[in-house]
């Protein structure tokens, strides 16, 4: 079981409303009076340089919230996850998306099983498999080669596969096109079957449950799609490949299970990109890079268990991030990638992060009297430059920001690396500084910027399989470190539960014709307008 501590109570947020009093007033621009910051406040691991100096932050702020994480017993939380502990206990269930990318020898037992050889054996399949379609082995029911996959799922069984195929299109096969089928608005099918031959396409249907009911639907229209072109049961097996926990739902659509590729409910939905979730990234940029990625994730994996917290970036970006919520009260947090190829990533974290501490009762059941997740939100940059950074820089809120960027670019043309990177560093630079009125020639207080504006800026060499798994795998270290220490239950979503029951209710009163007087007057005649 996981430590119960209110953070609140605690010695060291006592200590850090103390510190805050005193840092409230601080300028960055002054505490960069100190040239060493640089040194102080930045990390790299491996191939990623991370600089959190650019923060509201000195050694005490740092200590004092290692002090936090301590006395709210993170190190031990970080033990009970990665050896299979229920840490996940109002579901009942262990957390162990960290499983999926361990290459060691060593058991991980849930319920007196060993998990590992589930997990191989999982990874196998899905290398014979999509080395299978790549090659041209695995054909279609009229003998063309598969040249489309199409993902037919939703939340943690869509933004994963599609943030990661986006992100690296740059490895992906160029006889193969991904497209990703979410939404229940018929739209979205509609446009992508259009462009599709039927016979070179395969369909994953990704659905830990196999029962959502936007993933269903539109798995059915599909399946009745195909078959008013094959008029025959028997091309499914060709065509129609499930991503599953669930045996039973899968052979009552139609699929074989030999053509199941299973996980488990270890495995959060939001967590899944590296379970048999993940195929259709491994069918695109080809299983060994796939592995790649997951190696990534897996050496940071072993940095946050082993680093001491000083030291430990998932850690210390996580509490930076609680300092501004918690003590500055901000409450929304921008991902600004400066690498087209990221252009997904925001919203990728945006539900990881959200959807993971978007709660407000503790792990006692009580209502929290201090802020949890944060909003997660960006774009690429630079085009965020020609839109919502005004508010960033001008606005009255204090918003902290990560700035991503890759060193070296995957396409070189002319000056426009440089060119991006010059903006990078300009916004960063600008965002910690800001302007004073002394520094403006007519003395116009429009053009004065406030500056004192955190951000982190993390740079990597190039993005590569390996670079990318590591920075999923930071941020997903980080959102757990931050439900820790805010006393909460990071890994159930009865939010997204509860939005499954209301349609289905609502639906069949739509289906009977009748609005039942219970509803409120603003729905039933919304209702009555949609229906009538
Ligand atoms: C993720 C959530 C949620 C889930 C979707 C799809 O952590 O649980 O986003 O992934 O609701 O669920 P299925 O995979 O069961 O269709």
């Amino acid at each position: 079981m996981l430590s119960k501590v209110d953070p609140v109570k605690t010695k060291s947020w006592q200590k850090l409303l103390d510190h805050f009093a005193e840092m409230k007033s601080v300028h960055m621009r002054d505490l960069f009076a100190n040239d060493q910051r640089f040194n102080d406040f930045s990390f790299q691991f491996e191939d990623i340089l991370i600089d959190c100096s650019k923060n509201i932050i000195t050694e005490k702020t740092k200590q004092l919230l290692i002090g936090l994480a301590k006395e709210c017993n993170l190190k031990d939380s970080i033990d009970k996850m990665f050896s299979g502990e229920k840490i996940n206990e109002t579901e009942n269930r262990a957390v162990l998306h960290t499983a999926l990318r361990n290459f060691s020898h060593d058991p991980i037992y849930v319920d007196d099983q060993d998990i590992m050889p589930l997990i191989r054996d999982v990874r196998k399949k899905m290398r014979i498999f999509s080395d299978a379609v790549r090659s041209g082995e695995w054909r279609g029911y009229t003998g063309k080669k598969i040249k489309n996959i199409v993902n037919i799922g939703i939340g943690g069984s869509h933004l994963g596969p599609a943030m990661v195929t986006e992100a690296l299109k740059f490895y992906g096969s160029e006889d193969i096109k991904v497209d990703f089928i979410s939404n229940v608005d018929g739209t979205e099918i509609t446009e992508i079957l259009k462009n599709l031959d039927h016979e070179e396409t395969l369909f994953l249907i990704a659905s830990k449950t196999f029962t959502t009911q936007e993933t269903m639907t539109n798995a059915y229209s599909v399946r009745e799609w195909f078959l008013r072109n094959t008029r025959d049961e028997n091309t499914i097996k060709k065509h129609f490949i499930a991503l599953s926990t669930n045996k039973e739902k899968v052979e009552e659509f139609g699929i074989d299970t030999e053509n199941m590729f299973e996980f488990w409910d270890f495995i959060g939905g939001r967590y899944s990109l590296f379970s048999a979730i993940g195929l259709s990234i491994a069918l695109y940029i080809g299983y060994d890079r796939f592995e790649e990625m997951m190696s990534g994730a897996s050496s940071i994996d072993e940095h946050f268990k082993n680093t001491d917290f000083e030291n430990n970036i998932p850690v210390l970006l996580a509490l930076i991030s609680i300092w501004y919520i918690n003590f500055f009260g901000t409450d929304s947090e921008a991902v600004l990638p400066y690498d087209q190829y990221l252009h997904r990533f925001p919203a990728y974290l945006q539900q990881a992060n959200m959807e993971s501490n978007g709660k407000s009762v503790d792990r006692e059941g009580k209502t929290l009297n201090y802020s949890t997740g944060p909003v997660i939100w960006g774009e690429p940059g630079t085009n965020g430059q020609h839109s919502f950074y005004q508010l960033i820089h001008q606005g009255t809120r204090m918003i902290p920001a990560d700035f991503l960027v890759a060193k070296e670019p995957l396409n070189r043309i002319n000056k426009h690396h440089k060119i991006l990177l010059s903006n990078f560093l300009g916004q960063t630079e600008a965002l910690m500084k800001g302007r004073t009125i002394d520094d403006i020639k007519d003395g116009t207080p429009y053009k004065v910027f406030s500056g004192n504006h955190p951000t982190n800026s993390i740079i990597y060499d190039k993005l590569t399989p390996n670079t990318l798994g590591k920075l999923i795998a930071i941020y997903e270290h980080k959102i757990f470190v931050q439900g820790i220490i805010w006393n909460i239950y990071s890994f159930d979503q009865w939010g997204v539960e509860y939005g499954k029951q209301l349609a289905n209710i609502i639906q069949n009163e739509m289906n009977d014709g009748k609005i039942p007087e219970s509803h409120d007057c603003s729905t039933k005649g919304l209702l009555n307008h949609l229906m009538g």
